[in-house]
C-alpha cells in the first residue's frame, strides 16, 4: 500500500485532494547535494551503475521537497549500453557511444540475449529505492522509446537534429525496422524487469521521435509504442503507463489510443486544448515551460495557476514540467513551484 497515492489516482483519472506533482530530472545537477555525490563518484555512469548511489540520488529531491513520486535514477541510454554499444559521457559533451550503429551488419549482429543480467544493477537500484521509500510515494521506472534510442545508437551521441539517424531510416529502411523491432522487445523486457523489482508506474520517454517526417513517425514510432504498451499489459494488466513525447501536438488523438494511461506533454501544447482533444481517454502530465523557473516567483505562480485552470480540479492531471529541470535552476524556485501547486490546486479539487 502506498500512503500518498495521488499520482496513481490521477493516472487512473480518479479524484484527488490536490494535483500531484513530480518533475522530470528532479534529481540532477541543479541540486548541490547531487553535484557533491557526482564529484565523489567521478561520473554520471559510475553513479547510475552503483545501486546504492542511484538510490541515494533518487531520494535526494524527496528529502527537500514534498513531491508526490520518486523516479529511478538512471538513464535511457543504459539499454544501448547493455546491447554492447559502449556508453560513456564526455565531460561537458553529453553521451557518446564507442560503437555506434553505422551499417546493416552492425544491426544484424545485435542481440538482446542476457539483457536483464546486464541491467541487473537497475533492478537492484529499484529494489533499494522501493525499500527506502517504505510506501511513502510511488516509484516511477522508465525507459527510452525505441525510436529515440535508435537516434542515439545510429548518431553515436547527442545531436541537435539526428541527421545521420534520419538519413539511415531512408537509406536502410529494412535494417532500421529490424533495429526498432529489437529495441521494442528489449524495452518491454526492461520495463517489466523494473516492474518486478518494485516500480509502481512505468514511463516511456520519446524525446526525438517527432524529428522524423510524419510518414516515418507513423511507420516506426506508433507501432513500437503500441507494442510496448500491449506487451506490458499482457504480463501486468494493472501497472499505470505514461508516455512522454516532445513535439507530439499533432499526434495526441492517435497517442491517446495506444494503450497508455497518461500522455506527458512538452510546453508547446496548450493543456486545455489537449484535454479537450483527448477527452477522458487518458490523463495528461505536464507541461510547465521549464524556463518559467528561470523567471520570477510571480511568473511561476501565474503560470501554475493558468495550467491548473485547464483542469479546474477535474480528475486526470499530473503536474510536471514540459521537459527536465535544467542545471541552472535555483532549487528554491523548484520548492516554490511545488508549494504553488499544492496551495492553488487544493481549493479547485474541493470545489470540483
Ligand atoms: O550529471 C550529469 O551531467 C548527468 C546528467 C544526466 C542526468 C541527471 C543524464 C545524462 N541523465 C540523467 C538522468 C536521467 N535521464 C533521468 C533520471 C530521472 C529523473 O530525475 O528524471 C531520466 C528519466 C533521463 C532520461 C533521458 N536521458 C532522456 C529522456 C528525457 C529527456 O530528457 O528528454 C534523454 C534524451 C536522455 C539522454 C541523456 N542523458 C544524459 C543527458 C545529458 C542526456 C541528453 C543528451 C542530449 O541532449 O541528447
Amino acid at each position: 500500500m502506498i500512503a500518498n497515492d495521488r499520482l496513481l489516482r490521477a493516472l487512473r483519472r480518479q479524484p484527488v485532494d490536490r494535483t500531484p506533482i513530480w518533475l522530470m530530472r528532479q534529481a540532477g545537477r541543479y541540486l548541490p547535494e547531487y553535484r557533491a555525490v557526482r564529484a565523489r563518484a567521478g561520473s554520471f555512469l559510475a553513479m547510475a551503475k552503483d545501486p546504492a548511489t542511484a538510490c541515494e540520488i533518487s531520494l535526494q529531491p524527496l528529502r527537500r521537497f514534498p513531491l508526490d513520486a520518486a523516479i529511478l535514477f538512471s538513464d535511457i541510454l543504459t539499454v544501448p549500453d547493455a546491447l554492447g554499444l559502449g556508453l560513456h559521457f564526455a565531460e561537458g559533451e553529453g553521451p557518446r557511444f564507442a560503437r555506434p550503429l553505422r551499417d546493416r551488419e552492425a544491426i544484424s549482429a545485435l542481440t538482446a540475449d542476457g539483457l536483464e543480467e546486464r541491467l541487473s544493477y537497475v533492478a537492484e537500484a529499484v529494489r533499494l529505492i522501493r525499500r527506502e521509500l517504505a510506501g511513502r510515494v510511488p516509484l516511477i521506472g522508465f525507459a527510452g522509446s525505441p525510436l529515440t534510442l535508435a537516434c542515439y545508437m545510429i548518431e553515436g551521441g547527442s545531436s541537435a537534429d539526428f541527421a545521420l539517424a534520419r538519413a539511415f531510416a531512408f537509406a536502410e529502411p529494412e535494417a532500421f525496422a529490424e533495429l526498432l523491432q529489437l529495441l521494442t522487445e528489449a524495452t518491454t523486457r526492461y520495463l517489466l524487469m523494473q516492474r518486478r523489482a518494485g516500480a509502481d508506474v512505468l514511463m516511456l520517454f520519446d524525446t526525438w521521435g517527432t524529428l522524423f517526417p510524419p510518414r516515418l513517425y507513423r511507420a516506426f514510432a506508433l507501432p513500437s509504442l503500441r507494442a510496448i504498451a500491449a506487451g506490458i499489459r499482457q504480463a501486468d494488466p494493472e501497472v499505470p503507463l505514461i508516455l512522454f513525447g516532445r513535439g507530439t501536438g499533432p499526434w495526441l488523438e492517435e497517442l491517446a489510443g495506444l494503450g497508455y494511461d497518461a500522455l506527458g506533454l512538452d510546453w508547446t501544447v496548450d493543456l486545455a486544448e489537449a484535454r479537450r482533444r483527448v477527452g477522458d481517454r487518458v490523463a495528461l502530465q505536464g507541461n510547465l515551460d521549464p524556463a518559467v523557473l528561470l523567471a520570477d516567483p510571480a511568473a511561476i505562480e501565474a503560470e501554475t495557476e493558468r495550467l491548473l485552470t485547464a483542469y479546474a480540479g477535474a480528475p486526470g492531471h499530473v503536474f510536471n514540467l514540459g521537459h527536465g529541470v535544467s542545471p541552472g535552476i535555483d532549487p528554491d524556485r523548484v520548492g516554490f513551484l511545488i508549494d504553488c501547486v499544492a496551495r492553488l490546486s487544493a481549493p479547485l479539487h474541493e470545489a470540483a
